[in-house]
């Protein structure tokens, strides 16, 4: 999955891809390069970020959405609104990615009518507060519950198990060593039988691992990558899709 941030602050790219066009020739550009999907998104998340307001999320990404619609490979929207999820949706992506989780019952009335794939991730509070000292008493298994309620809720609410992805958000309200233990635990989350998305992508914890800043972590993210991967990651959102392609090739080639 390649990451596509129409936004001016995301911690990774900020501001690199802020106007459509040049997020539009990016997610070109990772087509190209081989992604099976894109994820696009109109709201930094980064920690502290202050929320934005529907409209100016919509502003960002549907030009962008129209443009690559048709590309031959899934779409995935990045946001937490249902607003923005229903809009996206009326404009025909594939998936809908919620860094929230569903948590509202009005997220889960935006997609659940429709077909579009749902990925649950795992938040602790919001982006706002998220790093403000997480606590957890066993994070596997309370990241693990937490997500099993949420798919629980989907399916309530008439969407298929098929549909369904989980993902345990690495860094959102966690400290470094909850995100280890996370990335050691992924086979516990796959045995709820779900397939599971893992980014790590240029994160924080890399930055702590190797002592390297946001545009210094590739080789980092590639380790984390193959480390979830071979814990049953099934889907890795990343931003550099050529590197990853290579570490994935590599990786396979030797596995089987
Ligand atoms: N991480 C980010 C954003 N969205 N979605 C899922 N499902 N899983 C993740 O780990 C995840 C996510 C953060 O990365 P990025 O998009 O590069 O930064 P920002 O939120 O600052 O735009």
């Amino acid at each position: 999955m390649g990451v596509v941030n129409a936004t001016p602050d995301s911690f990774s790219d900020g501001g690199r891809y802020a106007a459509a066009d040049e997020a539009i020739a990016h997610g070109r550009r990772l087509l190209a390069e081989g992604a099976d999907l894109l994820d696009v998104g109109g709201e930094s998340t980064r920690p502290g970020a202050s929320p934005l307001e529907p409209a100016e999320e919509l502003a960002r990404i549907v030009p962008v959405l129209e443009a690559l619609r048709d590309c031959g490979r899934p779409l995935s929207v990045d946001t937490r609104r249902p607003p923005v999820m229903r809009a996206a949706i009326e404009l025909g992506v594939d998936m809908v990615n919620d860094v929230a989780g569903f948590r509202t019952q009005a997220a889960v009335d935006a997609v659940a009518g429709s077909q579009v794939a749902c990925c649950v991730m795992h938040m602790l509070g919001d982006p706002s507060t998220m790093q403000q000292a997480p606590v957890y008493r066993d994070v596997v298994s309370e990241v693990r519950d937490w997500l099993y309620g949420r798919q629980q809720a989907l399916q309530r609410a008439g969407v298929a198990a098929s549909r369904i992805v989980l993902d345990p958000g690495i860094g959102f309200g966690k400290a470094m060593e909850d995100n280890l233990r996370l990335l050691r635990g992924l086979p516990a989350l796959r045995e709820l039988g779900f397939p599971v998305l893992v980014g790590v992508s240029r994160k924080s914890l890399i930055g702590h691992l190797t002592g390297r800043p946001v545009h210094e972590r590739e080789a980092g993210s590639l380790a984390a990558m193959l480390a979830a991967v071979a814990r049953g990651a099934r889907i890795v959102r990343v931003h550099d899709v050529a590197r990853a392609r290579d570490a994935l090739a590599v990786w396979q080639a030797i596995e089987g």
